[in-house]
């Protein structure tokens, strides 16, 4: 299910170095080539054998962003976005990995990228105000700074379900892939939940396997693609344009260029919405999330576009009773991740394909044959877990982090995660989490989102040099500050509804917090922007290093 464990490569002398980078994907990577523009020395420890980070792991049939691939690239370099061409309006995993590979050799980055090591543990060390991580090989290194490029899902989740390991056939978890893909020709296939993963994967193993069951917990609204190949004359106005639309996409809300309407939904009449809304699924893809400015923040404006949606599962899904399973009925449209598929729905008109509701009759055991529902039993030769991630917090949680007085991260986030513009962590200094929780990230063109947390990380720490400044640290007051703040805003929307996992809802136990900052990313920006032209309102910076 997972990377070939690493071999040992002995334990490596100490070395000392301005920063640690963990994580080789589009945040680690981007970042180092700033550091090393600002003649900083910089490591990246990678726990794939490549880089890529999300799209390293999630090799899953049809795996693709559902951003479309000329926004979802790096702004930073013009030269990069002249030379590189994207076949497809969505870029599929290959192409994604192919493209990071190409930066990484470009700029030449993977000399300074350790892959097959997983960072452990980091330390605080109060009087030399510096870092220590520690890697599963044994390594050791001292860092003024630990920049924390983790991903937002990364930290892969299998349910605790009973009978998990006695299953005799193979399981998959979507976002730990075999490399060498996997051939499900004649095989009968469970796969177990219908997120984004599944939605975009079913489709394709349902043409490859004899049959596919899809237990489907919650169902999900998701809206077609309309991908294919991208058309030279897109790509030519794209190349002319590209300053005014990427400074256009920096200072939107999503980070994205959404042609966002302006007008209420319902100021407008019935018809008028109607049309709007088929034009918008004619469009495909998030365009749907522009129809109107109060779907996100108005229940009732909401419904309108649910039903619409709900209306066009209906007329695609030839059975009525499993079309019916598929309507998504108990939250709000958009505030669980809207999906964004390639034959979603219709793949339930295939007979090869049934859809379980286990809602109503739940996984009870997954046994040495299949699986059993309270319902039923299903005999299968494979389980694919498309059932997400400890989104936002579980990657920074899976490594011992501690700061002063060695207080865990995972003790000071007990009752939820607390940022200071998830930038940085009261008690945690010089520590940086790039797309952290409290900052737009996931609710952003994640790579908008991570380029300006890498210029405000870079261009802070070219600050503190300037300054000899030694440690930079949120204060409390900042910290509270802005963690009331975010929630404020969530709370002026219908996102904190739904069962979703930018609350944690996902995983059992985890304190419902909603972590994304849903105030945009144009306005946020700006706000980190008049922090650092203010000298770093709300952080301590100190010229040495201090005890406490
Ligand atoms: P998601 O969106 O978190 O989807 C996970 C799915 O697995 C979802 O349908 C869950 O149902 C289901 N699930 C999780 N645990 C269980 C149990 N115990 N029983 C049954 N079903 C379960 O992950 P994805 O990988 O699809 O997508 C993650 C993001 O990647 C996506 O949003 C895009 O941003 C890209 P639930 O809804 O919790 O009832």
């Amino acid at each position: 299910m997972s990377e070939s464990p690493s071999k040992p490569r002995g334990v490596e002398p100490s070395s000392a170095l301005d920063a640690v980078i963990v994580g080789a994907g589009f945040s680690g990577l981007y970042m180092l080539h700033r550091l090393r523009g600002l003649g900083l020395s910089a490591r990246i420890y990678e726990a794939g054998s490549g880089v890529g980070g999300t799209w390293f792991w999630n090799r899953y049939p049809g795996a693709r962003c559902d951003v479309e691939s000329l926004e979802y690239s790096y702004s930073f370099s013009e030269e990069l976005e002249r030379e590189w061409q994207w076949t497809e309006r969505y870029a599929s995993q290959p192409e994604i990995l192919r493209y990071l590979n190409h930066v990484a050799e470009r700029f030449d980055l993977k000399r300074d990228i350790r892959f097959e090591t997983r960072v452990t543990c980091a330390i605080f060390d109060e009087t030399a105000s510096r870092w220590t991580v520690q890697t599963d090989r044994g390594e050791r290194v001292s860092a003024q700074f630990c920049i924390m490029a983790t991903g937002c899902l990364s930290a892969a989740k299998i349910p605790d379900f009973k009978g998990r390991d006695t299953f005799q056939g193979k399981t998959y978890h979507t976002g730990h892939w075999p490399h060498e893909g996997v051939d499900f020709s004649g095989q009968r296939v469970g796969v177990i939940g219908t997120g984004s993963s599944a939605i975009q994967s079913v489709p394709n193993i349902a043409r490859q396997a004899s049959h596919v069951f899809v237990f489907q917990r919650t169902p999900n609204f998701s809206v077609p693609a309309h991908n294919g190949p991208l058309a030279p004359e897109v790509t030519r106005d794209w190349k002319m344009h590209r300053a005014e639309y990427r400074q256009r996409a920096r200072t939107a809300a999503f980070g994205l260029l959404l042609d966002q309407n302006e007008k209420p939904a319902l100021e407008a009449p019935p018809e008028e919405r109607q049309s709007a809304y088929e034009e918008r699924w004619r469009r495909g893809g998030f365009a749907m999330l522009g129809t109107f400015a109060d779907i996100i923040v108005n229940k009732e404006a909401n419904d309108t576009a649910a039903e619409f949606v709900r209306t066009k599962i209906r007329g695609i899904v030839r059975d009525p009773s499993v079309a019916e399973k598929l309507l998504p009925r108990d939250y709000p449209i958009a505030t669980k991740r809207l999906c964004v598929d390639t034959g979603y729905y219709a793949t339930f008109n295939r007979d090869n394909v049934t859809l379980i509701d286990a809602r109503t009759t739940p996984i009870q055991e997954i046994t040495p044959t299949g699986l059993r529902t309270s319902e039923a039993e299903y005999t299968l030769d494979s389980i694919v877990f498309a059932t997400g991630f400890d989104a936002m917090t579980g990657a920074l949680s899976n490594i011992d982090i501690r700061g002063r007085a060695g207080v865990a991260l995972k003790q000071k986030w007990s009752e939820g995660p607390r940022t200071y513009l998830g930038l940085m962590i009261t008690g945690f200094p010089n520590l940086f989490t790039i797309t952290g929780p409290g900052s737009p990230s996931v609710l952003a063109n994640m790579v908008m989102a991570i380029e300006q947390h890498v210029d405000w990380i870079a261009d802070c720490l070219a600050y503190l040099r300037q300054h000899d400044v030694a440690s930079i640290e949120a204060t409390v007051d900042a910290e509270n500050a802005w963690v009331a703040h975010v929630n404020e805003v969530a709370n002026t929307t219908l996102f904190p509804l739904a069962n979703s996992w930018y609350v944690g809802a996902n995983i059992p136990g985890k304190p419902r917090v909603f972590m994304p900052y849903i105030g945009g990313l144009g306005v946020y920006r700006q706000k980190c922007d008049e922090i650092a032209a203010n000298g770093y309102e709300g952080f301590a910076l100190h010229s040495c290093a201090v005890a406490s």
